[in-house]
């Protein structure tokens, strides 16, 4: 088999998504995700400008080499634009691969080792009614595990609150915020660290002890106040605390470890193995969070999960919706396949964005599934795609109370 096009697809339904279509002489066509919330572009022509005219009469099948090749022969090595790059290009041999076999992309990476794949939604509130509110329509939506969100007192945008977006219902910035310069936020730590730990005791009261609960911190605190943080949610029994520091510092969560039990989610900012290596050799996290899309494909997670799972570190696989159909896909075949699966994110997409991406898995009592159909089970209608030409959009970003940039 040959290669014989490859086309980057830039849709913005929903939101922009950066997609590459790979063809084949044999008419076996593959897709894979390169989306990069905010930076689409640089991912669509590092694609089309560099990778395309590589890929033209390789075979296919060769998923090793041609990764390698990507990553090695650029010699400008790892970085969130190259890897979503590798990752699309990747998926799309694994589709295409699977296709060919006649076989859903879960049994070439060893067939299921578990029923369903368990997954999070995001519940969020201003205040507690509409928290609990939140989180009750999430559990009649069916999920069994729920990531909870609040506002904080004194701040007046916070990050993770559903409500406070225009139509009142996402936070994914998109298309509420399409808008020329990213949204500006404001920010407080204190005030966040002594409301947090009594929402969650809230929360307990009002929905018991075995619901998983989750949090994400998005890099916001400095080590000592994430301990802090992790120590006093201990009585909530948390299944994880995510993003607490900014982790490129992978030392500083050695910190944050010898202070608290609660459990750690770390990397949906990571885009290569060597951004875990301290992380995952000192057992100074629990999950990995990476995504399929932003960390060089199925070829790379694979190997990062092989090795997170030496230290009984699991998978946490980022898959909110700026993370396409066609990624959530492979993150949800990776996720049947693995041994040390922990959960799955799952941000429900758009109406849109759903008629442009057909998508044949499910989500039934709080499980997802692949699906049966040959490939990753998501087909392009690019009629549709074409009715979404791209928006201009950026996240937003934080200020503290003195106009310091913070992280966001
Ligand atoms: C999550 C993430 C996202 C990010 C988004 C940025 O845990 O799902 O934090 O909500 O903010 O992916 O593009
Ligand atoms: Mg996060």
């Amino acid at each position: 088999m040959k290669i014989t096009a490859a086309d980057v697809i830039v849709t913005s339904p929903d939101r922009n998504f950066v997609t590459l279509k790979i063809t084949t002489d044999e008419g076996i066509t593959g897709l894979g995700d390169g989306t990069l919330n905010g930076r689409e572009l640089a991912v669509a022509s590092y694609l089309a400008d560099h990778v395309v005219p590589l890929l033209i009469g390789r075979d296919p099948h060769r998923i090793e080499d041609t990764w390698q090749f990507l990553y090695r022969s650029a010699y400008w090595r790892r970085g969130p634009v190259t890897m979503a790059a590798i990752a699309a290009v990747d998926v799309a041999l694994w589709d295409i691969k699977a296709k060919a076999a006649g076989m859903p992309l879960y049994q070439l990476l060893g067939g299921a080792s578990r029923n369903g794949i368990m997954a999070y939604g995001h519940a969020s509130g201003r205040d507690l009614p509409e928290l609990f509110d939140s989180i009750r329509q999430h559990l009649e939506q069916g999920y069994r595990s729920i990531r909870v969100q609040t506002s904080v007192p004194g701040v007046n945008a916070v990050y993770g609150v559903a409500a406070q977006s225009t139509d009142g219902l996402r936070y994914d910035y998109e298309p509420a915020r399409r808008a020329p310069l990213p949204a500006e936020e404001d920010w407080d730590t204190r005030a966040y660290l002594r409301h947090l730990p009594g929402v969650f005791e809230a929360v307990r009261n009002e929905f018991g002890p075995e619901l998983p609960l989750l949090h994400d911190g998005h890099h916001r605190m400095t080590p000592i106040q994430a301990a802090k943080l992790g120590k006093e949610l201990e009585p909530y029994d948390l299944f994880w605390l995510e993003d607490c520091t900014p982790a490129e510092n992978q030392e500083a969560l050695r910190l944050v470890r010898q202070h608290t039990t609660t459990p750690l989610a770390i990397g949906e900012v990571f885009n290569t193995v060597w951004d875990y290596q301290t992380l995952i050799s000192e057992q100074l996290i629990d999950y990995v969070r990476s995504a399929v899309t932003h960390t060089g494909g199925i070829t790379a997670m694979r190997k990062l999960l092989d090795y997170a799972a030496q230290y009984q570190i699991k998978s946490g696989i980022h898959g909110p919706t700026d993370i396409s159909p066609v990624g959530m896909a492979a993150a949800l075949h990776l996720d049947l396949a693995i041994h040390n699966f922990g959960i799955q994110e799952y941000m429900r997409h758009g109406a849109a964005t759903n008629e442009v991406f057909r998508q044949s898995f499910t989500f039934t009592d709080g499980y997802l599934h692949p699906g049966e159909q040959p490939g990753l089970g998501v087909e392009l209608d690019e009629e549709a795609a074409a009715r979404f030409p791209y928006q201009q959009a950026y996240l937003p970003f934080s200020r503290l109370k003195d106009g310091t940039v913070h992280d966001w």
